[in-house]
């Protein structure tokens, strides 16, 4: 009897959607991909918050969204199965991490290159719309694309994707280029010789960054290698690696948490704070410049579960990645 498949309905131009995507079948899943979204989909229509991607299990006909709850519930229901955890739950945590700041930090710098320039806006547009709207031509399709496009540049303050904030994005883009094109390779990941959460989570963000006008031209000029991987990352199902020893973590991941800690953290911290206090804004002094925008409460639940996780890893575990997060300065913000 063939298992039936899961549903998995998203965007191509939308980075979550191709790091679950990505993750079906690198873990040899059976799946079909479909194209749409609860303001387009019937099936899906009823399904809130109305974002994508939208999984549908095939045995209850449940329909769940948010790309890391997903990948954990898929998981559980196939256990020892081209898991993207390291076993090591240590390193499990490091990459938990890792894939956090890719979902959460740089869709502003996503964002910011999408729709800063009329080059990048008109591309986007015309790719999502073209995509969920397949029934329009025409005049009809110009005004869609047009609506579109206005949304989402007013978008741009809510997530901080802001000129006064893009020295410090655009720094942190060149930065992320620099760490992994120093290390990726054909069968070369963050945590092994298989890919991890961390990698899909970094993967669906530099895809689509990869694809937009503006970040493609960057990739391509400062990071060749990685445009390569990164392509590679789409379809990794024949791949069959190991977890590098925990004692001997990579420089990638080693440079990706100074990342964390000298900015991803500091920024968690400060939404966290401004949460709790029901400031109107956050504020983050860094050395190179100050970061504003409005409170985040899915991020300030993000730290949360990043405390809780350091808090719950035990023995030589809980040791190893309290010294390598001491020494990339990710602890005090991790042990508040
Ligand atoms: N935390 C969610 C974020 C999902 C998300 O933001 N999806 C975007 C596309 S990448 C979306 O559906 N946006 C629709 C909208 O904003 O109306 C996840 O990991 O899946």
């Amino acid at each position: 009897m063939t298992q039936d498949p899961y549903r998995l309905y998203g965007m191509d131009a939308s980075p979550y959607s191709a790091k679950v995507r990505a993750v079906l079948r690198y873990r040899r899943l059976p799946h079909v991909w479909v194209i749409g979204s609860p303001a387009t989909c019937a099936e899906i229509a009823h399904v809130r918050p109305a974002l994508v991607p939208v999984i549908r299990y095939p045995d209850d006909g449940s329909c769940h969204t948010d790309s890391t709850p997903i990948i954990f519930e898929l998981e559980r229901r196939h256990p020892g199965h081209r898991s993207v955890l390291p076993d090591d739950p240590g390193q499990a945590f490091l990459c938990r991490l890792i894939e956090d700041m890719a979902d959460e930090w740089f869709p502003k710098v996503l964002f910011l290159y999408r729709f800063r320039l009329v080059v990048d806006q008109g591309y986007a547009a015309t790719w999502v719309v073209g995509d969920l709207r397949a029934d329009l031509e025409g005049t009809e399709l110009e005004t869609a694309v047009e609506a579109w496009r206005e949304r989402q540049i007013d978008r741009m303050p809510l997530v901080g994707a802001t000129l006064a904030n893009a020295p410090i994005l655009d720094a942190s883009f060149h930065r992320l280029l620099n760490i992994l094109e120093s290390g990726v390779g054909t069968g070369r990941f963050l945590f092994g010789s298989r890919p991890s959460l961390a990698d899909f989570g970094l993967f669906g963000q530099l895809k689509t960054m990869a694809t937009d006008p503006t970040p493609m031209a960057i990739i391509r000029t400062e990071a060749p290698k990685l445009e390569h991987w990164i392509r590679r990352l789409e379809d990794t199902s024949g791949v069959e690696g190991e977890w590098a020893e925990p004692q001997d973590p990579d420089p990638m991941v080693e440079a990706l948490l100074r990342l964390a800690g000298s900015l991803y953290l500091p920024f968690l911290v400060a939404n966290a704070s401004a949460i709790e206090t029901a400031a109107e804004e956050v504020v983050v002094d860094f050395p190179d410049g100050t970061f504003t925008q409005p409170p985040f409460r899915y991020q300030a639940k993000c730290l949360a579960l990043l405390r809780q996780g350091l808090a719950d890893l035990q023995g030589d575990a809980a040791e190893r990645t309290r010294a390598i997060l001491q020494k990339t300065e990710c602890l005090p913000a991790l042990e508040a």
